[in-house]
């Protein structure tokens, strides 16, 4: 194992890998920008390095600064976390020219999943559903003009390098495709350096469910089931939730171990999530492949027992997955909502400022992921996540049970908070029969 580490992140999932190194006998060194100075997580790391000023592309996106502050403390690995530099291969690749162990997949098995072109062909051989389409990039206009008349519009132009929703183009006949393909392409070459676009059917009305996966160094891999995360608004996830309700275990089991040959064939270690659409019929279809630990992670540590942080890091080491397939069974439900520090009645118009008063939920099967204490001040840099508040039941209602309760115990002040919304959303009855779409909130909101 390793003797100490570097986390090149800030806030709840900086906390996060603290505790989980902590828990491994792993030294921590926290990276943190000016605008961070007084972050409650650099209490609780070993040592911390100030890294630049508070923009993240004068912080935490200075690979020199980082690869720097790991050298001078001498850490053997760097943990990213999710965002800034977490999926950026050439990180992944100086860390390893630099003899530092990068917490997650090599560069390569990153770019195998990264590139969706690439990640759809190796699904395909893996057995992982994807949605019909073009086999690989559009090259001649004819061809996708074929393709699309075959499969039946609407289709969806994506590029290959995009995601997150950037660099798509929904086309409901063929006069808009050629003018789709056109600016998709300009637009994927203007943000990703990469030109290159595919194009697929089209599903409207769909749940978002994923798959949580683990690899290590020595060809294992497993899936941990899945989360919905369909409750969603801008591509900003709201609430998630595992396993995913009203999914036949039949038909659940089958993707989710497609999920895990998925990783195995791109020779991946690390925690990655495989993301589908489902349809009603409960048809399921590859969308793409998150390369990191994601925010909601712990809706599935809560449901499987496993600590998925800590298993980053010991693969990384070099271990092998202390977890086989059949040791990971299902108990219960979990749900998690994201606590931004927002205002909804605003159009979610961010909240920086001091949290004056701070009142955390607690009691069996309650669990608070936050760096927040009373006296801290959001600074107006980052994302507003102050904190994921998570529960598990018993099974679903015991669940949503137990999050209203959770949220009501919640007392956070001045700022404004989405709070209310989930109360609001958790009492919806498209939320509690878990009949709903990915446009389900933004419906209501528009209401
Ligand atoms: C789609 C789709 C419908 N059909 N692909 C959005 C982000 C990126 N991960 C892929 N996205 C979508 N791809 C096909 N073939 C609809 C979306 C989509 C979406 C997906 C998941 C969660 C929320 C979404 C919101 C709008 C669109």
């Amino acid at each position: 194992m390793f003797g100490r580490i570097l986390i090149a992140n800030r806030g709840e999932i900086a906390l996060r890998i603290i505790r989980a190194a902590r828990e491994l006998g792993v030294q921590t060194v926290c990276v943190y920008s000016e605008a961070d100075a007084d972050g409650p997580w650099l209490d609780l790391a070993d040592e911390k390095v100030c890294i630049g000023k508070g923009p993240s592309a004068d912080s935490y996106l200075r690979i020199d600064r980082i690869i720097s502050a790991a050298e001078m403390t001498d850490s053997e690995a760097i943990h990213p976390g999710y965002g800034f530099l977490s999926e950026n291969a050439h990180f992944a690749e100086v860390c390893r020219d630099c003899e530092i162990e990068f917490i997650g997949p090599t560069p390569e098995a990153m770019g195998r999943l990264g590139d969706k072109i690439s990640c759809k062909r190796l699904a395909k051989e893996a057995g992982t559903p994807v949605f019909p389409g073009t086999d690989g990039e559009i090259e001649e206009l004819d061809e996708a003009i074929e393709i699309a008349n075959e499969i039946g519009f609407p289709v969806i132009v994506k590029a290959s390098a995009g995601g997150g929703g950037r660099g798509m183009r929904v086309v409901h006949d063929v006069a808009e495709l050629k003018a789709a393909v056109t600016s998709a392409q300009q637009e994927a070459i203007a943000s990703f350096g990469n030109g290159a676009v595919y194009l697929e059917k089209f599903l409207d009305k769909a749940r978002h469910i994923e798959v949580q996966v683990l690899g290590d160094k020595h060809g294992n891999a497993v899936h941990l089931y899945n989360r919905d995360c369909t409750s969603q608004r801008r591509h900003q996830k709201l609430i998630e939730e595992g396993p995913a309700p009203n999914v036949d275990e039949a038909i659940r089991d089958k993707v989710c171990e497609s999920a895990a040959e998925l990783i195995r064939k791109a020779k991946y270690s690390g925690a990655a999530t495989v993301e589908f659409l489902m349809n009603q019929e409960q048809e399921f279809f590859m969308l793409e492949v998150n390369t990191r630990v994601q925010v909601e992670h712990p809706v599935t540590e809560m449901f499987t027992g496993v600590d998925i942080v800590r298993e980053s890091i010991r693969v990384a080491a070099g271990e092998p997955l202390a977890w086989t397939q059949d040791q990971i069974k299902i108990n219960g439900h979990a749900i998690e909502c994201r606590l931004n520090a927002e205002d909804p009645d605003m159009n979610f118009m961010p909240q920086p400022g001091t949290i004056e008063s701070w009142r955390p939920a607690g009691g069996p099967g309650v669990r608070l992921d936050s760096h927040v204490i009373e006296g801290y001040r959001i600074p107006p840099n980052y994302d507003s996540m102050i904190g994921k508040l998570i529960v598990h039941g018993h099974d679903r209602n015991d669940a949503i049970s137990r999050m209203r309760s959770a949220l009501s115990e919640m007392k956070i002040g001045p700022i404004k908070t989405t709070i209310p919304l989930h109360q609001r959303l958790l009492e919806h009855p498209s939320f509690i029969s878990a009949d709903f779409d990915i446009n389900w909130v933004e419906r209501l909101l528009d209401e």
